[in-house]
């Protein structure tokens, strides 16, 4: 074997070590129509083996991709450490794309195998057809597993141009092939995450099994310091980096459980869960915590939560405060991205920084630089650079872009941010985000977190749409407060209260929702077209 071969297998670095002396400990609390289905380690390993042995017998190969486009639950779940198993590449994929979108992974990522849950039978079928007419011959089989939520699709089965089988139907189709775990590598390639960030076509980052173990121990335990006794629960899915970190690596790494719902997190269905479960570690992101502060849940809801952490964009320092002194929950800031697998600066327990993303995670380092390459001063803003061992090996097929983004071994990750004189990182948006108005630059988040202060306002989006002269002028778009009329001339004037003058926007407008990525990420790029209009 070459000295860079180290086996390793995450489906066994995160199952089969625990089962001599932990297979009777609870693994997973799935959420579904007819009640919770508890598993075991044990019980989950004797799913993992089955599917793993049906994806072989219908002639899956090692480095082969299967795409998942599921909801979250026991079948998702294993059929990741399933593909993992065998040496193939789990490729979840959004639950929200439409036909077209899916249609596009199935022929990027050349998958012979598609598992899908019903309740997104119309747009798989749609999806599945049109990559067939339009260039996938490696899609051999559609896979369909039981529903996790309510669903009525007449014929689950149906209407596929390639062979259908359901979830029993693979238990099957594995009988007498092996079940047993292939000797990939640290290097070998273990889960694809398709991205869009916040413009462009989708790109999968391919990451290694190495990657799974790198952020399970640096971040999970780390930071989160998490335990055998932790119970897990995240609003992000198991197709999002945050979600299969939150829900997956990190419990199993160390023999904890994750509860996994698969319907819409309203701070309803949060409380449920939270209340029903003992949930220990809470997983949420700015665009729940938003609605969780606005509600009317009672104050001890939380009380079992030893640990709240939120990603995906800045959370406003007001709900980390909000989140403390309402329900008594310590929030961690943090941001990561779907290349570097998890999440890469954060807040620390005991040592939080209220509207900074903290500083980096041990084994992570970050670079804050300027445009010709120089790392700038503390105080002075640049764009983020980081390195890190669990960043993915690259885009599948996208040289164009691995060019531009990859350098050497750092990762350019196009957020602007400054590092404060305590040494903690604050975000200032995307790096063609920040705009210059009248030749100074203004960032759009330090407006945005003026008018959020206002009582009529309940989201807002400051963007720069260029005047006749190709020179931006700042467009503030406002969600207002449920009743409330959005008052420009109040708004502006509120901003030159609390800002320098030449940061007030200089038009505001009225939107009716923020429109956003999957991954809860805003798309400036609507908003801009939006205030352009
Ligand atoms: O958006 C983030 O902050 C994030 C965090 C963890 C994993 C993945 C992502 C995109």
């Amino acid at each position: 074997m070459l000295s860079h071969h180290q086996q390793f297998n995450a489906s066994h670095y995160l199952l089969d070590r625990h089962l001599p002396d932990g297979g009777g400990r609870v693994a997973l609390r799935a959420l579904t129509p007819s009640g919770v289905r508890q598993l075991t380690y044990a019980e989950v390993e004797t799913e993992v083996r089955t599917v793993a042995a049906g994806l072989r017998g219908l002639g899956v190969r090692p480095e082969q991709r299967v795409l998942m486009c599921c909801s979250d639950g026991v079948e998702l779940f294993s059929a990741i450490l399933a593909a993992m198993r065998i040496g193939a590449v789990a490729v979840p994929v959004s639950t929200m794309l439409r036909g077209p979108e899916l249609a596009k992974l199935v022929v990027d990522s050349r998958a012979p195998v598609l598992i899908c849950s019903p309740e997104f039978g119309a747009v798989t079928r749609a999806a599945v057809l049109s990559a067939v007419e339009g260039g996938a011959p490696d899609l051999a089989d559609v896979v369909v597993t039981p529903a996790n939520v309510p669903c009525d699709d007449p014929d689950p089965l149906g209407g596929y141009p390639v062979r259908t089988r359901d979830w029993t139907d693979l238990a099957a189709t594995g009988f007498g092939f092996d079940d047993g775990l292939y000797a990939t590598w640290d290097e070998s390639p273990a889960l694809w995450l398709y991205t869009s960030g916040t413009t462009g076509t989708p790109k999968a980052a391919m990451h290694r099994h190495a990657d799974i173990r790198t952020v399970c121990e640096t971040y999970a335990a780390q930071v989160l310091g998490i335990r055998a006794d932790d119970v897990c629960f995240s609003v992000a899915k198991l197709f999002f980096a945050y979600g299969i970190g939150n829900s997956m690596f990190f419990p199993l790494s160390v023999g904890a459980s994750a509860v996994l719902s698969p319907g819409r997190p309203s701070p309803a269905a949060i409380a449920a869960v939270v209340t029903e479960h003992p949930v220990t570690l809470f997983y949420g992101s700015p665009s729940v915590y938003g609605p969780l502060l606005a509600s009317d849940l009672p104050d001890d809801t939380f009380r079992r939560v030893r640990q709240g952490v939120s990603a995906g964009e800045a959370l406003p320092a007001r709900m980390v405060i909000g989140m403390r002194d309402r329900f008594g929950v310590e929030v961690l800031d943090g941001i990561g991205s779907t290349e570097a697998l998890h999440i890469y600066l954060s807040n620390k327990p005991g040592e939080v920084a209220p509207g900074t993303s903290g500083v980096a995670v041990p084994g992570y380092e970050v670079e804050i630089r300027a445009e010709d390459g120089s790392v700038v001063a503390d105080g002075e803003k640049g764009t983020l650079y980081l390195r890190a061992d669990s960043l993915c090996t690259g885009y599948w097929c996208r040289t164009d872009v691995n060019r531009r983004v990859f350098e050497g071994e750092w990762m350019r990750t196009g957020d602007t941010y400054v590092r404060n004189p305590d040494g903690t990182y604050q975000c200032l948006g995307r790096t063609d985000d920040v705009l210059k108005v009248g030749g100074i630059w203004v960032t759009p988040m330090e407006v945005e977190e003026r008018l959020v202060l206002h009582p009529s306002v309940s989201e807002v989006v400051v963007v720069g749409v260029p005047d006749d002269d190709g020179l931006d002028r700042t467009v503030a778009c406002v969600v207002p407060v449920e009743g409330a009329i959005v008052d420009p001339e109040a708004l502006i004037a509120w901003c030159r209260e609390g800002l320098a003058s030449f940061k007030k926007p200089r038009h505001v407008l009225e939107i009716e929702a923020v429109p956003r990525t999957a991954t809860g990420k805003v798309q400036r790029f609507l908003v801009r077209e939006l205030a352009a209009a």
